[in-house]
């Protein structure tokens, strides 16, 4: 007889057979939880556990009819899928890119439960989006659409039931657009969305929060190892806000970053990325990378991709999913790479994130490296919860903190488990531990 793990991944493979982002983040998952679910295999099948796992409470589509700048009215899809409750409100993301599809938002949303779930707060998982592509797009555009986009979402959304975010296209020009047809429409001043703008109920840090945390985390991982991250030379991919962040802190902690790159280039810059000049090419001018070389002439841009082929110590990749495959692996590893921290969810391969725990390579997932933003959203909640906000500092150091204990959570299941330094394994572990107890105590539901 097969497993119960094995008999759920073939499952959601039939029943959802054109969304293959959703197969590899649920069998990421179920493979590395195989030797709770294997140790408890009866009372899992009699409960309809993993069934309940995989299949989202809730999968929320409609149609976003919005009128463009030449008087044409464009018709996008919007999603959001509330996969699992039990530990919170659902909370993730919305990504609005060309790419979007149902299974694309599925494997966000399921990633999402176990990522919460690791930072200690209580927020359960979803995520949502849209086809809609934020590129070229004038201000009123970009207005219109959110506004058509958030006139459906709102009937579905609320502080205590489901908050989204930004993800990939959508920043603080998006969420701003959001809220205030939210509160337009249902009356509510409430923290209904997080990274929304200080002037209106916006956290500090929350901007900054994935790219520091995901460096408090890579900083906690060296030191776990008798390491510093100090002097040494980290490759970036992106140049978005989880990169920018991501860069900056490394650079405070004394690490050179020589790249990041855009979805038609990248740079190598081999003195170091200049943040200010590109937080003005992307947050300001919303422009190619191209442009950097106007700020530094000594650095080099390439079409296409590529920054996997600078040798490096640290890589971190922080633009999207399946961004990093084994032939990336392969020269990573030959050019000597220590850690592979993952900024963006699942940018790496099945077949590369094998090869470099194989090769004895730091490997630390998505939902546990880049957790330090929904945390902070969480943060940003209990502020708009007691109507006060904190200072930089406080959101900082509770971000750090939440950081280096997520770290020793997953260290410490890695080994309980005997999967000493798998830091996959020891991500689904510990997130799934708490999500089963909580869907334990509340029953079939
Ligand atoms: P942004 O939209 O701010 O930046 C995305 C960056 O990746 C851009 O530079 C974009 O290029 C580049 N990119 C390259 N290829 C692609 C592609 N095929 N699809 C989309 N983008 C591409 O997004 P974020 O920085 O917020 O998100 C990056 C990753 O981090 C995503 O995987 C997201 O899910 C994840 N994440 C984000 C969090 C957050 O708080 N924002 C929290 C946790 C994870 P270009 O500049 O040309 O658009
Ligand atoms: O993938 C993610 O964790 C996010 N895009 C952030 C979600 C959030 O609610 O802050």
């Amino acid at each position: 007889m097969s497993s119960y793990v094995e008999e759920i991944i073939e499952q959601v493979i039939k029943q959802n057979p054109a969304e293959p982002e959703f197969h590899q983040a649920v069998r990421e998952v179920l493979e590395s939880i195989k030797v709770v679910v294997d140790a408890n295999e009866e009372k899992f099948r009699r409960d309809g556990l993993l069934e309940r796992l995989v299949n989202p409470e809730r999968q929320i589509k409609f149609r976003v009819p919005w009128v463009d700048d030449k008087g044409n009215v464009q018709v996008n899809t919007g999603y959001r899928v509330q996969f699992n409750s039990a530990i919170g409100p659902y909370k993730g993301g919305l990504r609005l890119h060309p790419s979007v599809n149902l299974g694309i938002i599925k494997f966000l949303g399921f990633e999402q439960i176990f990522k919460n779930s690791l930072t200690g707060l209580p927020i359960g998982g979803g995520k949502g989006g849209s086809d809609f592509d934020p590129k070229g797009k004038s201000d009123r555009e970009v207005m219109a659409f959110c506004q058509a986009f958030m006139t459906e979402l709102c009937k579905y959304i609320g502080a205590d039931t489901d908050v989204p975010a930004g993800d990939i296209g959508t920043g603080a020009r998006e969420i701003g657009y959001m809220f205030g047809q939210y509160k337009k429409i249902r009356g509510l001043f409430e923290g209904v969305l997080t990274g929304k703008g200080l002037s209106y109920g916006g956290s500090l840090a929350r901007t900054e929060a994935t790219g520091y945390g995901l460096l408090y985390l890579v900083e906690e991982l060296f030191k776990s190892h008798g390491n510093d991250i100090a002097g040494k030379t980290a490759v970036v991919s992106g140049a978005g806000n989880v990169a920018i962040y991501a860069i900056q802190k490394a650079q405070q902690l004394g690490a050179n970053v020589v790249t990041c790159s855009d979805s038609t280039g990248w740079v190598y810059d081999p003195d170091g990325i200049d943040v200010a000049a590109l937080k003005q090419i992307k947050e300001v001018d919303r422009a190619r990378l191209t442009e950097y070389k106007k700020y530094r002439p000594n650095s080099e841009y390439h079409e296409g991709r590529g920054v996997w082929q600078i040798k490096c110590d640290i890589a971190l990749p922080c633009a999207t999913q399946n961004e990093l495959d084994i032939e990336d692996a392969k020269q990573l590893v030959a050019n000597g790479v220590t850690a592979v921290c993952e900024g963006a969810n699942m940018p790496t391969t099945e077949a590369a994130t094998k090869y470099f725990q194989d090769n004895g390579v730091w490997f630390v997932p998505g939902k546990a490296a880049n957790a330090g933003g929904v945390a902070t959203s969480a943060l940003e909640m209990s502020q708009n919860s007691e109507r006060l906000s904190w200072t930089f500092d406080e959101v900082d150091a509770k971000l750090k903190n939440i950081m280096v204990n997520l770290f020793h959570n997953i260290d410490d299941a890695a080994k309980k488990y005997g999967f000493e330094g798998n830091y996959v394994v020891g991500a689904n572990i510990a997130g799934f531990e708490k999500v089963l107890d909580a869907m334990n105590a509340q029953g079939i539901v």
